[in-house]
């Protein structure tokens, strides 16, 4: 199988964690995408032009980093990431919601600054500021969820691909004004899979 992907895409990175969280290293290869590039010939292998995408060996294409990390999990017939039964699974799935929407934003506004200057929206980058720093806040809190910190799940590994921006994106912050948050990250960095990948993205 292929994984088609960028260095520096957060949803591609949480493809890449589920391939060493389960141990598919020699079953997939990473290849490197071009993207937002007129005429890319990866537009051949996915018309989206989006990452990450995952081609079956039979030549089906996946889109959506969700639909990628629940297909690579569920491929040994042993899924760790799906989401609890029971009143659990809303609780989950409410943590990992909460944790794609910071996401979405903060990719928003890391989009932007990859525009040239002028052609930047000051409106929109307010906008995604204004909303990183409220989901620190409510992060802050949400953080101690006995979710966040039981067994390594969609919504643990979403969050921690979003707090892992503020290495590359210098007005977003969170260490040194909110201590928990600061904490759990340090935490999450100690996990294999994000030990691994965390520090090389976007070598
Ligand atoms: N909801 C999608 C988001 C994917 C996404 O936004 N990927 C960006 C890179 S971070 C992309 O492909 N950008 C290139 C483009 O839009 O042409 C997912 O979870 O996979």
């Amino acid at each position: 199988m292929e994984l088609h992907t960028t260095h520096t895409s957060p949803f591609g990175l949480m493809a890449r964690i589920m391939i060493l969280e389960k141990g598919l290293q020699d079953r997939i290869s990473v290849l490197a995408a071009k993207t937002r590039a007129i005429d890319s010939p990866y537009y051949q292998v996915n018309p989206s032009g989006r990452v990450p995408y995952l081609i079956l060996d039979d030549g089906t294409g996946f889109e959506e980093s969700q639909v990628i990390c629940a297909y690579l999990d569920h491929l040994d017939g042993h899924p760790r990431f799906d989401h609890p039964v029971g009143p659990n699974g809303w609780k989950s799935r409410r943590l990992e919601s909460l944790a794609r929407s910071m996401l979405d934003g903060i990719s928003v506004w890391s989009r932007e600054l990859v525009r040239a200057p002028n052609e930047r929206s000051p409106t929109i980058i307010a906008h995604e500021i204004a909303r990183a720093k409220r989901m620190t806040e409510t992060w802050e809190e949400n953080v101690r969820n006995p979710l966040m910190n039981g067994d390594f799940n969609m919504a643990q590994m979403t969050l921690a691909v979003t707090l892992n921006i503020e290495n590359h994106l210098d007005e977003f912050e969170f260490r040194g004004t909110h201590p928990t948050l600061t904490a759990w990250a340090n935490r999450m960095a100690e996990r294999p899979s994000l030990k691994e990948l965390l520090p090389h993205l976007a070598e």
